[in-house]
């Protein structure tokens, strides 16, 4: 360990509790040195160059990619473990059937003993954030402890991390706590623990995203949806993007998508040429996460409690996502991509390079599978996204006009269909359903329901989930319209129906028109849908493709609904705990 980084150990805190935790954990953990991290720029190029000099980080071509890193994970170590995930409340019905659950002392048993001793060796970085614009009254902070520098410069970019949130922290006298340790990254002894009724999260063997960087699902979304309930607002897995008419009009709209089924996508969306000349914007809030609340004005409220991107890496390419390409040029951390010659970093997708080596380092062979990881991420802030919208500092959030859900359906699900009411829109979210994903380990590819894009990440029962979203619904709400949406069906021979991307501008152009009350729509079986010319065509858009990607056949609809009741029962006969 450096001495810069040693000599600040004793600093700390004026806020007794949080120095207690710290030292009791210390204490447990055993570690070489401690580190109270204050974010600066000096903090993090030590902890780059501690980790260039261990070779847990390998940096990119500077000429190429200046300040970018690349950071090979242990194999067995790529994605969130939704099997080893658990929600740890008192009464297990509290936890829900949607998620797994172990009695509090039990879990505090286990992981405590894994964590015996576990920092021996290492420095244990205390980590405060905040997430969500600092001075805003909707953000909410938390502690990090962890045994894993890679966590702490991820969590500089990901959430406000260092002095000003440790303030808060110490004026507000409660935060979150998190602890982790990468432990042996054995997948035996990994488990991501959440105790929201102590605002407590433990996460031991695992240095991925979601398992490790606890700000985000674990705090943001498991342990927040929890708050969320007791406190009346929503934390939810939606992107949030502005869209600018030419009228200069901008409405905000959010987005759940299951994971790795499009949320960075739509939130940075470059207008078709046609849409850029006539002069439409789209402005980016957030990637991943939202929270709402109802405003004086009956609206709801949104902000982005994430400062960075946490993005999935294939599929990235100037056709597809121009502004992202843009964004990860500088000042990223890659994460299982794969390594052209001259040390850029590639994936499946990007263009046809041929790559040197792949995402463990081997001189790449297709016989080995992908070059990239599936998952393959990189880590960015938010502001260098060129379509980052400046409202992302707003303390008080923007204005949602309209809530969209959307899953990864091959078949049956239309381009777009409209909730009739709040109600109706609530039942289309809870029984939306997505082909799984390289985002959590397992098989790829099986369709699942995933409510509201929430089945891992909710931190309650599922049932009391759909009440609180229905008590919304109130004398004097101004509350968005629900819509559902499809991006991803395909023809018989395997092609995707709708070119997707950019293109799904088409779409969102109708929603806000039907928010605006500018456009007819007709009942359609789902939902409300588009009359005909109702989605608009152009040079690049034929009126035969729109027409294609909303069909909706009786047929398939009829098999849908009795997969929703069957999965439904399913879920809650399997979950019964023993
Ligand atoms: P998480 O970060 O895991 O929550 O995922 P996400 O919802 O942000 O997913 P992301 O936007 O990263 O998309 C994942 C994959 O879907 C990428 O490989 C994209 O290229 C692909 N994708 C995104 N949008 C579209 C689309 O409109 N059409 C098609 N065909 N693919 C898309
Ligand atoms: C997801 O899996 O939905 C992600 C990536 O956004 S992670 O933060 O690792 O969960
Ligand atoms: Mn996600």
């Amino acid at each position: 360990m450096n001495a810069v980084l040693k000599s600040e150990a004793s600093t700390g805190t004026s806020l007794a509790a949080l120095a207690a935790w710290v030292q009791e954990v210390a204490a447990l953990t055993q570690p070489d040195a401690v580190h109270w991290c204050d974010g600066s720029d000096a903090e993090n190029r030590k902890l780059l160059e501690t980790m260039q000099a261990d070779g847990s980080l390998i940096p990119l071509n500077p000429d190429t990619h200046p300040g970018c890193w690349l950071h090979r994970s242990h194999p067995d170590d790529v994605a969130r473990v939704e099997h080893l995930t658990f929600v740890c409340t008192r009464e297990s019905t509290a936890a829900g059937a949607n998620n797994h659950w172990m009695a509090p002392a039990e879990a505090h048993a286990k992981m405590d003993a894994l964590f015996t001793g576990c920092m021996r060796g290492r420095t244990l970085y205390v980590v405060p954030y905040c997430m969500g614009p600092i001075d805003s009254p909707l953000a909410r902070c938390g502690v990090e402890i962890t045994d894993s520098p890679y966590v702490v410069v991820n969590m500089r970019i990901m959430t406000r991390m260092g002095t000003p949130a440790l303030r808060r922290i110490e004026q507000e006298g409660t935060f979150v706590r998190g602890l982790h340790s990468l432990g042996e990254l054995d997948p035996e002894r990994r488990f991501i623990m959440h105790f929201p009724e102590e605002l407590t999260i433990k996460s031991y063997g695992s240095g991925y995203g979601g398992n490790a960087l606890l700000g985000k699902k674990c705090h943001a979304l498991r342990l927040a949806s929890w708050q969320a309930r007791e406190e009346g607002w929503l934390a939810e897995h939606m992107l949030i993007l502005g869209i600018e008419n030419p009228q200069g009009e901008v409405h905000y709209i959010a987005a759940a998508f299951p994971s790795a089924c499009g949320k960075t996508n739509l939130a940075m969306l470059v207008p078709p040429q046609a849409y850029r000349e006539a002069g439409w914007k789209v402005w980016t809030v957030g990637d991943d996460i939202c929270w709402m609340r109802p405003g004086p004005d009956g609206k709801l409220w949104a902000i982005n409690p994430e400062a960075g991107y946490f993005g999935v890496a294939p599929g990235t390419s100037a056709r597809s996502n121009p502004n992202a390409l843009t964004m990860i040029q500088r000042d990223t951390i890659y994460t299982n991509v794969a390594l052209t010659a001259d040390k850029q970093p590639w994936w499946e997708g990007l263009d046809d390079r041929v790559p040197a080596l792949d995402w463990r380092g081997r001189v790449y062979d297709p016989a080995n599978g992908p070059a990239a990881h599936p998952n393959a991420r990189f880590t960015v802030s938010a502001r260098q996204c060129p379509s980052w919208s400046p409202r992302s500092e707003d303390a008080g959030g923007v204005p949602i006009s309209a809530i969209v859900f959307g899953g990864r359906r091959a078949s049956t699900i239309p381009l777009v269909f409209e909730a009739r009411d709040w109600a109706h829109g609530v039942f289309v979210g809870a029984t939306m359903a997505s082909e799984t994903t390289a985002a959590a380990t397992g098989q790829v590819g099986l369709v699942r329901r995933d409510p509201m894009a929430m089945k891992p990440f909710c931190g309650y029962d599922f049932a009391e989930y759909f009440a609180h979203w229905l008590s919304f619904d109130t004398a004097g709400a101004q509350l968005p319209k629900i819509f559902h949406v499809n991006w991803f069906r395909k023809d018989a021979e395997g092609n995707f129906l709708w070119p997707g991307f950019g293109e799904n501008l088409r779409v969102l152009e109708w929603i806000i028109d039907r928010v605006e009350g500018r456009v007819e729509a007709r009942d359609a079986g789902p939902g409300l849908m588009p009359v005909e010319g109702g989605i608009r065509a152009g040079e690049d858009m034929s009126a035969a493709t729109i027409e294609r990607a909303l069909q909706v056949d009786a047929g398939d609809w009829e098999r849908e609904f009795a997969d929703q009741t069957l999965s439904w029962g399913q879920a809650r006969k399997t979950a019964v705990p023993a």
